[in-house]
Order: C-alpha cells, then sequence, then structure tokens
C-alpha cells in the first residue's frame, strides 16, 4: 500500500515512520510513504503558503492553490483519483473498522494542515474523508497521519508477522483486550487464573470473552452499545456450516454457532436481543469454494458431530422457533433461499442489513470484504 503524507513537514512523517514495525514493512516492500511538501507548490517568490483569514481572526490560514496542486502531483504520480484525507479535530474520530477499510486502498493521500487549518474551498474539492484521531488538539496534522499509518499498516499483508497477525483483535468486537499472564506463574503473591493452565482452548475463550464484556463495562461503557454478539444459524450439508463458520470468524471473534439441522433445535425458542447479529447461512452457501467434508468439520467446530440435513423440512417449520427484537440479520445461500428467508424474518422481527451471495467463498479478499460490509452495516443500524 501506498501513503502520500502531503505536509509542511515532511522529515516528522519519514522519521517517524522508518522505526518499528512500520520501518520493517517499508523495508520489505509492504508499505511506501512518500511526503509532499506542500511547499514546493508555493505560487510566491516567498514560498509561503500562509494568509490572512477573512473576516479577521487569530492566526494563519493555509492557502488553496499550494495544496490543489500538490493532490494534484499525486494524482499525476498513481494515474488515478485517491481517496484523500485530511486529519481534522471537526470529524468523526478514527476507529477500528474505518482503520480497516482504509486498508482495502492501493493509494491513500493524507493531507495535514497546520496554523489554523487550510482554506475551505480546496477542502471541498479535493477531500473524500474527514478523520480526527480525537478531542483534542495538535499542532499540525502530522501527527494524526502517523497514527493512521500505524494503525492501518497493520492490515496491509506482509506487515505483520504470523504472530504478529491482527485477525483477532478485540477491538474488532468493540471489546477491550482481555488481561494477559506471562511467567511466573506465581508473582508477588498473585497467581495466574487457573483456567489458563488447563488447555482447555474452549474454556479459556469463554472465559477471555467474559473478561473482555467484564472489562468492557468496566472501562469503556460506551463501546458496549456498538457491540453486538454474532450468532451463526446454519442448515444444509455441512459445506454450508464450515462457510458460515469461515465468515463468522471474520466478523467476530466470539460467534456462536447454532446447527438447525437439529430437530431439537427447530423446537426450542430462540428470542435474540436487539444487540444480537443473526449470520443465517443456507444450503446455497455451502459447495461453493471451501467446503469440508462432514468430519472436518464436526472436529474443527469442536462441538457435537454434524446431524444430516433433511431437506424436507419447509423453512417455516425449521425456523417455527425463531424470533427477533428489532435484531439485524445477514442472509447467506441462493437468491431463492434469501427471497424466502427474507420475508419471514421481517415478519419476526428481524431487519435484513445485508444479502451475501455463496460467491464470497471464492478467496480470502472476498470474504474480509464481505466481513467488514457487515460490520459497517451493523455500527449503521445501530
Ligand atoms: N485529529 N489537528 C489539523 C489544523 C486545523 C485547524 C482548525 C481544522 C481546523 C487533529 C486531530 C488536530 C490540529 C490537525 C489542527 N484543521 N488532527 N490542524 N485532533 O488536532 O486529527
Amino acid at each position: 500500500m501506498n501513503f502520500y503524507v502531503l505536509t509542511l513537514f515532511p522529515e516528522m512523517i519519514q522519521n517517524a515512520v522508518g522505526t518499528s514495525i512500520t520501518g520493517r514493512a517499508i523495508k520489505n516492500g509492504s508499505i511506501r510513504v512518500d511526503t509532499v511538501n506542500i511547499r514546493d507548490f508555493s505560487t510566491r517568490k516567498t514560498m509561503r503558503v500562509d494568509d490572512y483569514p477573512y473576516g479577521g481572526g487569530a492566526g494563519m490560514v493555509m492557502e488553496p492553490e499550494p495544496v490543489f496542486r500538490a493532490v494534484k502531483s499525486v494524482e499525476a504520480r498513481i494515474g488515478q483519483k485517491p481517496r484523500v484525507v485530511y486529519m481534522t479535530p471537526q470529524a468523526r474520530v478514527l476507529d477500528q473498522t474505518k482503520v480497516e477499510s482504509l486498508a482495502q486502498e492501493k493509494d491513500l493521500v493524507i493531507l495535514c494542515g497546520h496554523y489554523e487549518g487550510i482554506d475551505e474551498r480546496v477542502l471541498q474539492e479535493t477531500v473524500t474523508d474527514y478523520i480526527s484521531i480525537g478531542d483534542y488538539v495538535l499542532t499540525g496534522g502530522e501527527l494524526g497521519a502517523l497514527v493512521l499509518i500505524d494503525a492501518v499498516s497493520r492490515f496491509v499483508p506482509g506487515v505483520l508477522s504470523n504472530e504478529e497477525s491482527s485477525q483477532f483483535e478485540s477491538l474488532q468486537d468493540n471489546l477491550l483486550e482481555y488481561p494477559q499472564y506471562t511467567r511466573p506463574e506465581v508473582w508477588h503473591e498473585q497467581s495466574v487464573p487457573p483456567i489458563l493452565l488447563s488447555g482447555d482452548h474452549l474454556k479459556i475463550e469463554e472465559w477471555r470473552h467474559e473478561e473482555s464484556l467484564k472489562r468492557t463495562k468496566e472501562r469503556r461503557p460506551d463501546l458496549l452499545k456498538n457491540s453486538y454478539r454474532v450468532i451463526c444459524v446454519s442448515y444444509g450439508e455441512p459445506g454450508a456450516a464450515e462457510n458460515g463458520r469461515l465468515l463468522t470468524e471474520s466478523v467476530s471473534r466470539y460467534g456462536e454457532y447454532m446447527d438447525y439441522n437439529r430437530r431439537k433445535l427447530q423446537k426450542t425458542p430462540l428470542r435474540m436481543k436487539p444487540w444480537n447479529l443473526l449470520l443465517l447461512v443456507m444450503p446455497g452457501a455451502g459447495g461453493v469454494g471451501k467446503a469440508f467434508p462432514a468430519e472436518i468439520t464436526s472436529a474443527s467446530a469442536g462441538v457435537k458431530p454434524a446431524v444430516r440435513y433433511d431437506p424436507s423440512v419447509s423453512f417455516a417449520e425449521r425456523f417455527r422457533g425463531l424470533y427477533g427484537s428489532e435484531t439485524p440479520a445477514v442472509l447467506v445461500g441462493s437468491d431463492d433461499e434469501i427471497e424466502e428467508a427474507s420475508a419471514f424474518l421481517k415478519n419476526r422481527k428481524f431487519h435484513v442489513i445485508a444479502r451475501i451471495s455463496p460467491a464470497v467463498f471464492g478467496g480470502d479478499q472476498l470474504l474480509r470484504n464481505a466481513a467488514l460490509d457487515i460490520r459497517e452495516k451493523v455500527l449503521h443500524f445501530h
């Protein structure tokens, strides 16, 4: 991925990105960070790029023309119109979903303002995204640009090693990370929680989810309103369940799985909450791309063995116990299946926020984009 930082202080950017993980990523070619000095595009012999604000008031404003030319110089270089981000406190605060969405770009221009900001007209003409890194005032956009580059780079292939991988990062679920422990087992009379020594990975995962929820309630209750529990409901051949798992895992670390091939589940009322997300995976979702035989499905799921699919059970019969309460739902399956499910779920107080074609199971990139799309839609819905 290529970052182009438009700034009056290019050395501030280059010094910082040359260090640590971004430095390694530049060296191995995963990312490039080019700086463009806005001063090089000054229209005056003094090389100044600022002027007094119309209407009076304190400080100076950056002129539109040098900024415009700096943006155009990048467009000319890459031969297309990239997204242009302006760092400003007058914007929504950056979050992990936005970071991940920006990481999908090939080129990203980041515009850093100084003084009292930049002439509004050039912003209107060139900026596609306004981003703040927090509700405080910096002396310029550079530290914001560095924060953005650092966070976005973590999602660029080749930047993190497998060990450092960001696939399961807590903020993906709008939850804080659970507490971590390393040796020694007892330190200052405090033991490591025994469950972490048990070797029972399902139990450990459950414990970590609980700790994450507890910690978020205590320290960042504001995050919980954007947090939801993904419940993956699937039926059909084992490939459908397996694909459901793949999609669920890319949406949330802590998904719950329900196999509606089971008669018992069909009979049990399931009342979903507004903070649940129903991911309904139907038979048409299997058999494309990665579909695994039954033995692998049950083993990797770490739960009871798969139950045979009975296609003679009607949709309404299968889901007679399923109720929402303004619950968002994502449907995966063939067009016909999605059509039928959609009508049914609307009557059961679900809101269909996305319809996913089985083609997304054709590759990692497609799957990640679908997951990102779902997470953005859920945030919007809430
Ligand atoms: N998150 N700054 C932008 C120039 C400015 C002044 C007034 C608009 C209006 C910041 C932040 C930030 C300082 C960058 C002021 N722009 N950037 N600069 N918070 O504080 O991103």
